[in-house]
């Protein structure tokens, strides 16, 4: 690669390992990746940017031009349209995440009443405990009784019709008397989608701030509601996560193995993959290939999922699927649902790797589908695994370009977890963490979550801002792409936190032997957040709402809808969140002014945008300390030196 080359793609990422790769796209005119897609798109168009573009009827397509066209063809003015597309896009993220949440509740019925021998509930705990917060009865200690009842109100809470879900009383007291204050109570999880697209329809809801919030309102169905009984039933059937050892990024992926790439979201397919990849039979094949055994990674959430649960290693985040192909060794890749790029096809097409999709509701063209459902599950888990395993053979060589970083991590906290650890008790408690935070050893805690995006050095804004925040004795929990840049980076080792941490948090680290940056899952698991909040809220201590936590959030490289219903659903929810990129919908000082300020007296959370993530750091310690200071707790203990 010539300087000029490499020098370019070290300005798209951090991660040496992606540089490596992208110098192998740079070489080959045949390769093209996201950031060449997104350099050949500029410049992007600026209404689009600003959210001052409404096409939701056929008098349009309008666009805002000052002193030019101050209003659409039917009257409505930048205000009305920007919050009209920005709520529409949590209602895109949030059905995303609600719908996992509904298939998870069908494996689960199905699961029960013994259709699908392939699954079974694996952690009755939880499910004790959720059925409880379900105010369901055991009934003559009948296990599937109760599961079943879990199911059903776990349905029923999609299409409920009449009061509020049922999750959200896990929020504490004055958050939850807010919510119904403020008008902003979730009522059934769908309702709350289908009436955003209902009132963004042409010529119904033209006022912004009644608009927003229903987007607050719709977000939090999403996060105290779809994503909520996404996490807690994956626990129920699949396991809750406890603390293991890991490896992550494109190292991973074995030159003598074959190589199964697990992509997407929904572990109810991979959870059995991974069992699949594990059959004596298909490891004989495997070695009759010539191949020393069968190598399972994840790209993405699917990733995190079986990462969390199984300690199986991931070979990279979002921007990273494209290039895990250029390896040349990725012999298979099963995709499922949300944030696979469709050009996914293409760079197969380059190389020997065998794509195939699995969900009914995502599939590709050119791409082979190979349909899955719960009740085959495992035969078509071993089907897809074969098909990878023969394919090894026909691996050329000459192409093969295998980048050798590997990082160790600790993964599979949750908030049970965490504090079991922290507490070095038999029962979960939140108190050392209060207490840490009280006597100053540690500021606060920060939740910093979220995509890639090629408009930002991929891993930078992540890993930078990480580091800003464990340094100034912030503890870091990360779920996502944003957990996985921080795992290459090596903030999910406990040694690193003696080297990077501040000594208040070090301190923490060292005693309990955790690392300072805290992997708490996919992006459903936000909600793991959310609870996280509530139970230091119930601890006692730090205010009596989750508002008057000192916590902030971020998502420093997002992209996706559902980052959008997760941005808020966090502030919904009281906390104070920053953004690199501002939400498209820049045209409106009106919208941009209630994101940023007015929002905060009604939920007390607001948005913030600053796209350096040393400076977005400095905001949320700034709100943390703000936070201490209103709690009236001592100052922190240890200065930090620069
Ligand atoms: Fe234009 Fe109004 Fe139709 Fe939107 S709803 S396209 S602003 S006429
Ligand atoms: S995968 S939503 S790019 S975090 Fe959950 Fe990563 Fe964002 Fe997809």
């Amino acid at each position: 690669m010539t300087d000029d080359k490499e020098k370019n793609a070290e300005k798209k990422s951090v991660d040496p390992a992606s540089v490596e790769m992208l110098g192998v796209a740079e070489e080959d005119d045949d390769l093209e990746s996201a950031w060449d897609r997104y350099e050949n798109m500029q410049p992007q168009c600026r209404f689009g940017e600003e959210g001052i573009c409404c096409r939701i009827c056929s008098m349009g397509p309008c666009r805002i031009v000052p002193e030019k066209s101050e209003t659409g063809v039917c009257g409505a003015t930048a205000d009305t349209i920007a919050a009209r597309n920005l709520v529409r896009m949590i209602a895109g993220g949030a059905a995303a995440h609600s719908d996992h949440g509904r298939d998870v509740v069908h494996t689960l019925t199905e699961a029960i009443e013994g259709e699908n021998p392939d699954y079974e509930v694996k952690d009755y705990d939880k499910l004790n405990k959720l059925a409880r917060d379900f105010g369901i009865e055991e009934e003559n200690g009948k296990k599937n009784y109760l599961a079943q009842k879990v199911a059903e109100v776990s349905l029923g809470e999609f299409g409920r019709q009449k009061e509020t879900l049922i999750l959200p009383e896990r929020a504490p007291d004055e958050r939850y008397e807010l919510w119904k204050e403020e008008g902003i109570m979730p009522r059934g999880i769908d309702r709350e989608v289908v009436e955003i697209m209902h009132r963004t329809h042409m010529g119904v809801d033209t006022d912004y701030r009644n608009l927003l919030k229903q987007g607050l309102r719709c977000a939090l169905g999403d996060g105290w509601g779809g994503s909520m009984i996404a996490t807690e039933l994956q626990d129920v059937l699949f396991g809750t996560p406890e603390p293991l050892r890991a490896r992550v990024n494109l190292g991973v992926l074995e030159e003598n193995s074959v190589n199964l790439i697990v992509h997407g979201h929904e572990p109810a397919l991979s959870e059995v993959f991974t069992q699949a990849a594990r059959d004596p039979e298909l490891i004989n094949l495997a070695e009759e290939e010539g191949a020393e055994g069968i190598n399972v990674a994840g790209i993405c959430c699917t990733a995190n999922e079986i990462l969390m649960r199984h300690g199986i290693p991931i070979a990279g985040n979002f921007l990273q699927q494209e290039l895990a192909i250029m390896t040349g060794i990725v012999d298979l890749m099963m995709v499922d649902v949300q944030c696979i790029m469709p050009a996914l096809s293409e760079v197969a097409d380059n190389f020997h790797t065998d794509l195939v999709s699995t969900s009914p509701k995502a599939k590709f063209p050119g791409v082979e589908h190979v349909e899955f459902t719960e009740e085959n599950a495992l035969q078509v888990a071993k089907d897809i695994v074969k098909k990878g395993v023969t394919n090894f053979s026909n691996r050329e060589s000459e192409k093969s370009k295998v980048p050798e970083e590997a990082e160790g991590l600790i993964g599979g906290f949750t908030s049970e977890s965490v504090f079991d650890f922290l507490g070095g008790t038999y029962r979960a408690t939140y108190r050392p963490l209060n207490d840490a935070i009280i006597d100053g050893r540690l500021r606060g805690a920060a939740g910093v979550v979220g995509c890639n995006n090629p408009d930002t050095c991929h891993d930078y804004g992540h890993t930078k801002m990480a580091r800003e925040l464990i340094k100034n004795d912030v503890l870091v929990v990360a779920t996502g792409c944003s957990a996985i840049a921080d795992g290459k980076d090596g903030l999910m080792k406990p040694d690193v936190a003696f080297e990077l941490a501040g000594e208040g948090l070090e301190e923490v680290c060292r005693a309990v032997g955790i690392p300072p940056v805290l992997h708490l899952g996919s992006c459903v698991d936000n909600s793991r957040i959310l609870t996280l909040l509530s139970n230091m809220v119930a601890e006692g201590g730090l205010g009596d709402d989750i508002s008057d936590l000192p916590v902030a959030g971020a998502a420093p490289e997002w992209m996706s809808e559902k980052a959008v219903s997760i941005g808020f659903y966090f502030v919904a929810s009281g906390v104070f969140t920053v953004l690199n990129q501002p939400f498209p919908v820049t045209g409106s000082k009106n919208v941009i002014q209630y994101l940023t300020d007015e929002v905060e007296d009604i939920v007390g959370g607001k948005f913030a945008f600053e796209q350096d993530p040393v400076k977005a750091a400095h905001l949320m310690i700034d709100q943390i300390e703000e936070k201490r200071e209103d709690l009236s707790l001592k100052p922190v203990m240890y200065q930090v030196e620069d």
